[in-house]
């Protein structure tokens, strides 16, 4: 069955002022959707990183897809590949473009043969895929910028323990999270030591991690590690780059997680070597797509890596293929990471299908990712991001319009 058409639509949608260690999220995320139209009328849906760059890469890369058979994803990774710029490019840049594509043709095939998606991958090994809260510092509001006025949002502030653990609540309450992340990397190490006990003190039990981003060195993630042994689940990033990792693998009991120093697979053998991470964080937009990070699963076991999930800023599109990629990797056994609830109120999938029970995301049973397109909404976020003018994601710069002086050097402690 041929490809005929791939509709590439850049998107903006609301995101609150959370804050990393880079800076702070603008008031509008930008993203992509695909729509990728067969030639008997079937489309699939796909959904990925936004921007000048990445979107014309994706158009380039949906150039050379038209006319391929829907199933001959292989191939069609491939000629996206060459059309690229083979391997004069970096692999994360050629696999990006081609996730989203991958995940579309893997919609439209579910559509086909009415099987959801997790079926094309091996089945569901579980019917619902658990997610874990995901917290950050937060500002109150958007400051007041270019004539617009400052924009509040419904979470309030977070910018100590105790907005920390209203947060945690508030998402808990709203659902049902089992496990809490706290994206750090933002106040000095203390600050965030204390506001991780304090989650600890509110909710025992609940495992617990932190992601500083890489802003600590090493000798301070050791001290972090020292401080929170047996009060966090893993430590996610705490010092940059390989050789770091794995000096603070070696004086800690405490499992790293990454999604930085392992995002190809040429990273992956002298991570092993070292030891230096313990747990990698999937993640389908990075890694070329559901069978691609499936793949990988099954060489992190070899390894003896434990699996996450990795997550950015994201709609219902993402949502849904980040469930059936989980539900379909048995060894997947911790709680995935996702945004969804800072921005699920401008989604663009139909109310209905995703929702969370417990912390966990029913896996849509439908065929295909299971969930469908709402066009006003599309229609609306592209407008969104015309007006919005933008090219790319610039947590630091946003920060500087308010604190010029803000310094995004890493490690900062
Ligand atoms: O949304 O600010 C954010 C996160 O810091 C995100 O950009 C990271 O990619 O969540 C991510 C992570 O785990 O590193
Ligand atoms: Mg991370």
């Amino acid at each position: 069955m041929k490809i005929v058409d791939v509709v590439i639509t850049p998107i903006a949608f609301r995101d609150p002022p959370l804050l990393n260690s880079t800076g702070v999220h603008e008031p509008l995320v930008l993203r992509c959707v695909v729509q990728l139209v067969l030639e008997n009328g079937i489309v699939g849906l796909g959904e990925c990183p936004g921007g000048a760059a990445e979107t014309s890469r994706l158009v380039r890369a949906a150039q050379v897809v038209k006319g391929m058979d829907v199933f001959a994803t292989t191939a069609a990774r491939q000629a996206v590949h060459r059309a690229l710029g083979g391997a004069a490019v970096r692999v994360e840049e050629r696999d990006s473009a081609w996730a989203p594509l991958e995940v579309a043709a893997l919609d439209a095939q579910g559509k086909l043969v009415g099987r959801p998606v997790c079926d094309l991958l091996g089945g569901a090994v579980r019917a619902a895929v658990p997610f874990s809260g995901y917290l950050f510092y937060k500002w109150a509001e958007h400051p007041a910028l270019d004539g617009h006025p400052a924009q509040s949002d419904a979470w309030g502030p977070a910018l100590d323990p105790d907005g920390v653990v209203v947060q945690a609540r508030r998402l808990i309450d709203g659902y049902g999270f089992g496990s809490l992340k706290l994206k750090g990397g933002v106040f000095p190490p203390e600050e965030e030591i204390a506001a991780i006990r304090a989650l600890a003190r509110a909710f025992p039990g609940l495992p617990l991690r932190i992601d500083p981003n890489a802003a600590w060195t090493v000798a301070t993630s050791q001290r972090v590690a020292r401080e929170l042994t047996g009060v966090l689940e893993y430590l996610e990033d705490p010092a940059p780059g390989l050789d770091g990792m794995a000096q603070v693998a070696r004086s800690t009991s405490i499992p790293l997680a990454t999604n930085m120093v392992v995002s190809n697979l040429t990273h992956l053998s002298p991570a092993v070597a070292q030891d230096a991470v313990q747990v990698l964080l999937l993640d389908h937009h990075l890694w070329g797509g559901l069978r691609r990070s499936r793949d990988l699963a099954l060489l992190c076991q070899a390894f003896g890596i434990g699996l996450s999930m990795h997550s950015n800023s994201h709609l219902g599109i993402s949502l849904a293929a980040m469930v059936h990629l989980a539900a379909s990797v048995p060894e997947l056994a911790y709680a995935c990471d996702t945004h969804y609830p800072w921005n699920a109120a401008d989604d663009v999938v139909r109310p209905g299908v995703l929702r969370f029970v417990d912390g966990a995301v029913p896996v849509p049973t439908g065929p295909g990712l299971g969930v469908e397109l709402d066009e006003v909404v599309l229609t609306e976020l592209h407008q969104a991001y015309l007006d919005a003018g933008r090219e790319r994601r610039d947590d630091t710069g946003y920060m500087r319009r308010v604190v010029p002086d803000y310094d995004a050097t890493l490690p900062r402690w």
